[in-house]
């Protein structure tokens, strides 16, 4: 199924005369106050995030999986779904592949398709955490990190070869993330784990492209449950720095232990250019990867800030990869990414309301009372009429979700899919 612009725009037609007005009155709010509307608008249409190859089907937990009907069950599908979110949000127009599970059988057919709906390949992700079909090694202890040489030799050359499929597509980062670590105290040696961990990423970042990047993501627990090699973001920068000027951390915001101060990570990390990449979702407990936005909106802002500032002051970091981490275990996989990339763009948008200039003033001055007024002004304006105005002159549509059910996407691609289709991936 692929939505044409036409169908997009008769439906933004009804709600035209509402989304005016809304955008009028804002419009001269903000401009009042000295902000430039339309570079907020258009820094929110060049603001794209990347979906993962995985995220397209119902996700699952240990317990079970429910499927959602009309899931895509190949990658051709995958990248149309991704198709018809970005022509109905104009914000996801890059998709972001896991490797083994979505390997492209005919790399120009796919290459192709994604030109064609304005989709880039962003980076590409390796699997060390499952054993492969006929793999001769086993990662159930370990893949960069394992005891043995050899199963550390095959780990390192499925990266290798993820960097070689990534190539082949016009890819210009790998994101390695690993779930080496123990289950109980005493069965690792941590130093010798995480010595072996920094030789094999060495490994692979040799094999890396000049103008490609390696991002390494951290987590503090699961799938083991005692210790985690990479399991902060101070051990994903030691691990960059080891590996050279193309290494760079990566944050995923469900990869922290509760309450921590995500946004100062990210700030740290800026400072020293090494924040390559970024995982978008929510969470309440842990690596729940829900809805963007949907539990923590305001922690999600405080991000923003301090991302918004880096990008404005901190020319020695580069350009990140945005993605979306998130899984769907109740809601239509579509409708979820759709609120998600909402949820991302609003925060974008406060964030951008922040006057630094004026922000700096206050804590120089250690007007603290005034800090937090710039801050929480920012966040209590609804800027989804300049998020409406953004998609408007991008294409898309004013309102996704109620494009979605008006054209009845999930009804169209159950008739073409069947109900039956399970979409690779956990
Ligand atoms: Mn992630």
């Amino acid at each position: 199924m692929k939505i044409d612009n036409g169908q997009i725009q008769d439906i933004n037609s009804t709600h035209l005369k509402a989304h005016q007005s809304h955008f009028d009155f804002l419009s001269d709010v903000l401009t009042s106050k000295g902000v430039d509307v339309n570079n907020i608008i258009s820094k929110l249409k060049d603001f794209q995030v990347a979906i993962p190859s995985w995220a397209l089907g119902a996700g699952g937990t240990r317990f079970g999986r429910f499927s959602f009907y009309g899931e895509p069950s190949n990658l051709e599908q995958k990248i149309q779904d991704i198709g018809i979110l970005h022509s109905l949000t104009q914000t996801a127009g890059a998709v972001s592949l896991h490797i083994p599970w979505d390997v492209p059988d005919d790399y120009n057919a796919i290459k192709e398709l994604a030109n064609s709906l304005n989709i880039k390949f962003d980076a590409v992700n390796s699997n060390t955490f499952q054993d492969q079909k006929n793999a001769k090694e086993s990662y159930k202890y370990g893949s960069l990190s394992n005891t043995s040489k050899a199963v550390r030799e095959q780990a390192i050359q499925h990266n290798l070869d993820v960097i070689n499929i990534g190539n082949k597509l016009g890819s210009k980062s790998l994101t390695v993330w690993l779930a080496d670590g123990s289950c109980f105290p005493g069965q690792n040696n941590f130093q010798t784990a995480l010595q072996h961990t920094e030789n094999s990423l060495k490994e692979i970042y040799k094999g890396l492209p000049n103008d490609w990047s390696m991002l390494i993501e951290y987590k503090p627990y699961e799938p083991n449950f005692y210790s985690t090699v990479i399991q902060d973001w101070g051990t994903s920068f030691m691990l960059a720095n080891a590996c050279g000027e193309k290494a760079y951390s990566l944050v995923d915001l469900g990869h922290h232990l509760p309450n921590s101060n995500i946004e100062q990570i990210v700030s740290i990390l800026m400072l020293k250019g090494k924040l390559g990449g970024f995982h978008f979702n929510d969470s309440k407990y842990g690596d729940d990867d829900l809805t963007v936005g949907s539990i923590k909106p305001y922690a999600l802002f405080l991000i923003f800030n301090e991302l918004v500032y880096g990008m404005q002051n901190n020319p020695q970091n580069p350009d990140l990869a945005w993605m979306i981490d998130a899984s769907h275990n109740v809601k239509d996989p579509l409708e979820d990414l759709i609120q998600s990339l909402e949820a991302i763009q609003e925060a974008y948008a406060k964030a951008l309301l922040i006057n630094q200039d004026d922000l700096k003033d206050a804590q120089q001055n250690n007007d603290v009372v005034k800090c937090q007024e710039i801050l929480q002004d920012a966040y209590r304006t609804d800027v989804r009429p300049l998020l409406e105005k953004a998609r408007l002159d991008a294409g898309g549509a004013l309102n996704p979700i109620n494009a979605y059910r008006t054209l009845n996407v999930r009804n169209e691609l159950i008739n073409e899919r069947g109900k039956n289709t399970v979409a690779t991936g956990l």
